[in-house]
């Protein structure tokens, strides 16, 4: 018998009192202070710390087995991860939640109380940031190898404040207080570079070569963090990386005596993982953004190529050990960075390097707005990264003589592919390039996959058609039902015992339930105490007052013209019109809470007056004594996750009403869905696949659908004409013309109105009538609470198709081929 040499790894008591002893030892060795004189954030790093001891045994074994066993894994590079709160999730993954609560309480301290001290990692603008969290924790779940690899944003998304209702942003600076979630670790930084110039020189067999020297490099610094599976002992790890400037670089300037400019060198270099561009669905044009998407995908390939790969790997065989899946089009310059490595660095010759690449990636898009597709014109490109610009110009050359061959009479064709857009600059069209290296394409609900093979992606569908496919979004059940709907998750357990966690499709054993009388009362119960929890955290958070025994009608979101905020706001103003000038009578009004969560890209001037007037409305509507207060507008500040997860368990009704064929799923309307709202929405992105689960009578559906829209804007739409002949839509957009929520300035909310009718890109006039018909059938339906509830209950019980369990295991099936690795 051999002696088994593996050393071994630490574990934790689980006990009460195993918890207290180490949560003290941390307090005192590692806060170094003792309970007395503990502040609140001195107890919320201890106990996190300790919290996060109890996963590091897991941690370590999945990391070894990984070394071990070398399975095939996903790394998803993604430029945003918005991964919200950590606390409460290890504590669910590690089976800890009454084992804490239970021993800080033994020492006089409210885990509620301490759980408020966690400031949320904002690295993420929302959609597809948002997703990527939901997918790393679905795939450790799920037992699934994953490295996800991002950036550590020193500022994440701004913070928002209103200041006279106008969005004012403010810094994130989340770190201040201390980070107890990460593990940095400098002695693993790699070198990352920029700039200079590409030369021509012969290698050892004469044979001429190209070569990039690059003119100034970076350190990225890796910081680590657990990504714990739901109680099954895998801890996935989420790789971001921090920038710094190189010790060299500094040096040679200080030494030249110039402290300044060493400083200066430190702060550029620094400013690439200094702040998270607050954009959404359009790219910004910035150099310092395409440093940041080089940067971080460069850190990775090198971290998995020189740190992950075992030394004696052959490169060869990469597909079968990895996949890089390319979160949209931030990523892709990976693309010509492993050909880069493998030719230049590896020597390979360019087909075998491109047959290798080829099979290791694959695209997922996020958008249908033609503006959001990313192009990176050719002259920034070849400044920042010379050798890359050139290596894409090979690829392309390459697709195109493959191309006429394959369309020899169409050269229109032929140039309407090209990864190299001329005009109006010359620059590279990422998602092409995507497209053409990537094993698989994917939109991320049936209709956007549709949309991009018919209409964004159309010629490269026609030419792979193997290649596009669809995977629908989802969300996790673990963060978006388990933890932030205690009382419904009960609820459900109690009924059908508690499988639907990691098995969501459990939830169908609902539906009989619908139809059970006291199962309703019960959901109802459960549904007003989400309410009176939300309407406490708004009246502490926001000094918002709500009335919990109101429909709660909820749309939170990014703010964008597409998602039309502005047309539910039309349908309030009109409302309100009508009550005001005596045609409603406030008594037939049923009384609702209007809630809007949304933040504005800063340099979206539109975006912010859709704000100032949403507040301007809702300043209006509360003050106004004749609604006796059955109508209110609550616009909380600084929507994030952490605020959504209070947010949707409380909602009726859920507002998902994008103009058909523009959002491309939404991820929103399926955490709604699972906490029992209702949706009322238009035939776009995953609404239609919630619409078809559900069923007509349980989905309030309206407006144009993506054909009639393709056709009205094709025979010219003219929004004016909608104001001519709709008196209530003509009412609302004079009051607001009127100044009546601007002080009698007409000017203030002047663009808004006038954007409406004369260009309204989203056409929110020409469904208006059909939006506020919809709203009256939501009157008609609450006002029978039994017939609610049950449409609620069912939406639950239905709801399970939309779990990121599923969307990773259609990912697993369709494109990345990386079954479970049980651990041992
Ligand atoms: C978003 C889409 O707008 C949204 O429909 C989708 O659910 C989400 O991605 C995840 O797939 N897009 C973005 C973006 O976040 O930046 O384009």
């Amino acid at each position: 018998m051999t002696a088994d040499t593996t050393p071994p790894i630490a574990t934790r008591e689980h006990t009460v009192d195993g918890f207290v002893r180490e949560f003290l030892r941390e307090l005192n060795f590692g806060q170094g202070v003792d309970l007395t004189r503990a502040s609140a954030n001195d107890k919320y790093l201890a106990m996190a710390r300790t919290v996060r001891h109890y996963l590091m045994t897991r941690w370590l074994s999945t990391l070894r087995r990984q070394g071990q066993l070398q399975a095939k894994s996903v790394a998803y590079l993604s430029a945003e991860f918005l991964l919200g709160r950590q606390l409460d999730n290890a504590l669910l993954a590690a089976d800890l939640q009454d084992i804490v609560r239970e021993g800080l309480a033994s020492l006089g301290i409210d885990l509620d109380e301490l759980r408020e001290e966690e400031v949320e990692p904002g690295l993420g603008n929302g959609g597809l940031g948002r997703l990527a969290a939901c997918f790393i924790d679905s795939l450790a779940t799920m037992n699934v190898p994953c490295i996800g690899y991002g950036i550590r944003y020193e500022y994440g998304i701004f913070r928002q404040t209103f200041v006279d209702g106008w969005q004012v942003e403010k810094p994130d600076d989340w770190l201040r207080l201390g980070s107890p979630w990460e593990f940095p670790h400098p002695e693993s930084a790699v070198t990352v570079s920029f700039g200079g110039s590409v030369e021509q020189y012969q290698d050892d067999d004469g044979v001429v070569k190209r070569r990039w020297v690059p003119g100034w490099s970076v350190q990225g610094v890796p910081y680590n963090y657990m990504v714990p599976g739901y109680e099954n002992g895998r801890v996935n790890t989420l790789r971001l990386w921090s920038a710094q400037a190189t010790r060299a670089f500094d040096l040679q300037i200080f030494n030249a005596g110039d402290y300044a400019e060493a400083v200066r060198a430190q702060t550029f270099a620094e400013n690439i993982s200094k702040v998270l561009y607050p954009e959404d669905s359009t790219p910004q044009g910035k150099e310092l953004r395409l440093q940041q998407q080089y940067f971080f995908v460069a850190c990775s390939i090198k971290d998995f190529v020189d740190q992950v790969l075992p030394e004696d790997f052959d490169l060869h065989d990469l597909p079968e050990r990895i996949v890089f899946q390319l979160n949209d089009t931030h990523p892709v310059i990976a693309v010509p960075e492993l050909m880069r490595v493998l030719v230049d660095e590896k020597g390979w010759d360019w087909a075998d390097a491109w047959s290798v690449t080829q099979r290791c990636f694959a695209y997922t898009c996020h958008t249908l707005l033609p503006e959001a597709l990313e192009v990176w014109p050719v002259d920034l490109l070849g400044r920042l990264l010379p050798r890359h610009l050139e290596i894409i110009y090979r690829i392309n050359d390459e697709f195109l003589a493959e191309l006429r061959e394959a369309y020899p009479d169409d050269e229109l064709r032929v140039r309407r592919m090209s990864i190299i857009a001329e005009y109006p600059v010359r620059a590279v069209r990422m998602a092409y390039l995507a497209t053409v290296a990537g094993t698989k394409v994917n939109g991320v609900a049936a209709l956007h996959s549709q949309l991009l093979r018919d209409k964004v992606l159309d010629d490269f569908a026609g030419y792979w058609p193997d290649k596009f496919t669809n995977v629908t979004n989802g969300v996790t059940p673990r963060r978006f039902l388990r933890l932030s709907n205690p009382g419904l998750s009960t609820l459900v357990t109690e009924a059908i015992g508690d499988g639907w966690v990691t098995d969501l499709d459990q939830l169908r054993g609902l539906e009989p339930l619908a139809d059970d009388a006291e199962f309703r009362r019960r959901f109802r119960e459960v549904k007003h105490a989400n309410k009176l929890r939300i309407a406490d955290v708004l009246a502490h958070r926001d000094g918002i007052t709500v009335d919990p025994d109101t429909m709660f009608d909820v749309m939170v979101k990014r703010l964008h013209e597409y998602k039309r905020q502005t047309l539910k706001l039309l349908h309030i103003v009109s409302l309100y019109e009508k009550v005001s000038t005596g045609k409603l009578a406030i008594g037939d009004v049923t009384p609702r809470t209007f809630a809007f969560g949304a933040k504005a890209a800063p340099g979206y001037v539109m975006a912010k007056q859709i704000i100032g007037l949403i507040n301007a409305v809702g300043a209006t509507i509360n003050e106004d004594p004749a609604l006796e207060g059955r109508l209110r507008v609550a616009f909380p500040a600084n929507y994030n996750v952490t605020l959504a997860e209070t947010l949707i368990p409380a909602a009726d009704l859920s507002e998902q009403i994008s103009l058909a064929g523009k959002e491309a799923s939404g991820t929103g309307n399926m955490k709604f869905m699972l906490n029992g709202a209702l949706t009322i929405g238009t035939d776009d992105g995953a609404n239609v696949e919630i619409r078809e689960l559900v069923g007509d009578e349980n989905f309030f559906l309206f407006g144009l659908d993506e054909p009639q829209v393709a056709e009205l804007v094709d025979r010219g739409y003219h929004p004016s004409a909608y104001y001519e002949t709709n008196v209530d839509l003509r009412h609302a957009l004079d009051l607001i013309a009127s100044g009546a929520f601007s002080g009698g300035d007409r000017t203030v909310f002047e663009p808004i109105v006038s954007n409406l009718l004369n260009e309204d890109r989203f056409l929110a006039l020409a469904d208006f009538q059909a939006y506020v018909d919809a709203q009256a059938k939501v009157d008609a339906a609450y006002a029978d609470p039994e017939a609610w509830t049950r449409s609620a209950v069912l939406n639950v019980a239905r709801g399970g198709f939309f779990s990121s369990d599923r969307s990773m295991r259609d990912y697993i099936d369709r494109i990345w081929h990386t079954p479970p690795v049980p651990p041992a």
